[in-house]
């Protein structure tokens, strides 16, 4: 059986590529609801709405377990859908912990949505964070960017600019992605950004964390035979194809209504 991933969009692709790359044998279905994208401003009921119809179109196509591949989606309705099915669920939240253990300039930056930063689950992470100043930034307008392929835009580098004025103003070193799309803007904030900042994103501890859930449930795919690798998007299928240009042999991105 595969492992079900979704996103409001293509960016849990980035989260997709840590699991693959941890999980080479897994067969893995991902669902992109660009259709709906961004989650990112919606309220926490049409959040709740969506992931539960993402999770039952994931069901339908027999999943063991579903990583929840976006910061909005899991910050606002993991706990519903734990409730609601009787599978395994991964989350993703922002890495603030880590940055918050890590920084020296005892000031960190977060770039995420709206929906993310103003949920109770990212209040909680803050515990983290009681002597450190924690510059939180909403990322208006980079999923839309991303969603076109836009990476390397000049509209992006604008954004991405201003976004970021205010962390550096602030000195920090250490800047959270809370959004699974923005690893894809990485190699563009490195530039924006002073040299001794680092980025760091949640993708590995997602996938670690997914591992060990597969083994502690005893779904774990002993098999070692080349994996069923599916894409379904409710847009079109350009940009994943292109974020995901060096899979292109081993998968197949499809449109699909869902
Ligand atoms: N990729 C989603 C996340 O990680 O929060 C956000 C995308 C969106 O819908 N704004």
């Amino acid at each position: 059986k595969p492992i079900g991933v979704f996103d409001s969009g293509v960016g849990g692709s980035s989260i997709w590529k840590e699991i693959h790359k941890l999980l080479p044998f897994e067969n893995t279905i991902y669902l992109a609801d660009s259709k709906n994208a961004p989650y990112g401003n919606k309220s926490a009921e049409e959040i709740i709405g969506l992931s539960i119809k993402n999770t039952e179109a994931l069901l339908a196509l027999d999943c063991k377990m579903i990583v929840v591949a976006c910061n909005t989606a899991t910050t606002n309705a993991i706990s519903v859908l734990r409730e609601k099915f009787d599978i395994p669920f991964i989350g993703i939240e922002p890495a603030i912990k880590p940055a918050a253990l890590q920084t020296v300039s005892k000031s960190i930056g977060i770039l995420a949505t709206k929906g993310t930063l103003s949920s109770a689950l990212f209040s909680k992470s803050k515990e983290f964070t009681r002597d450190i100043s924690v510059i939180e930034i909403i990322g208006e307008g980079l999923v839309p960017l991303i969603e076109a392929g836009k990476l390397e835009s000049d509209e992006m580098i604008l954004l991405l600019k201003k976004h970021t004025e205010a962390m550096i103003a602030a000195k920090v070193d250490y800047v959270v992605l809370g959004c699974s799309h923005y690893p894809y803007i990485i190699p563009q904030l490195k530039k924006i950004l002073p040299e001794n900042v680092k980025i760091i994103d949640s993708g590995e501890a997602v996938a670690k964390q997914t591992l060990s859930i597969l083994l502690k449930n005893n779904l774990l795919n002993t098999e070692e035979k080349t994996p069923t690798l599916q894409f379904y998007t409710n847009a079109e299928t350009d940009t994943l194809q292109f974020l995901l240009k060096e899979y292109s042999k081993k998968i197949s991105v499809e449109k699909k209504d869902f």
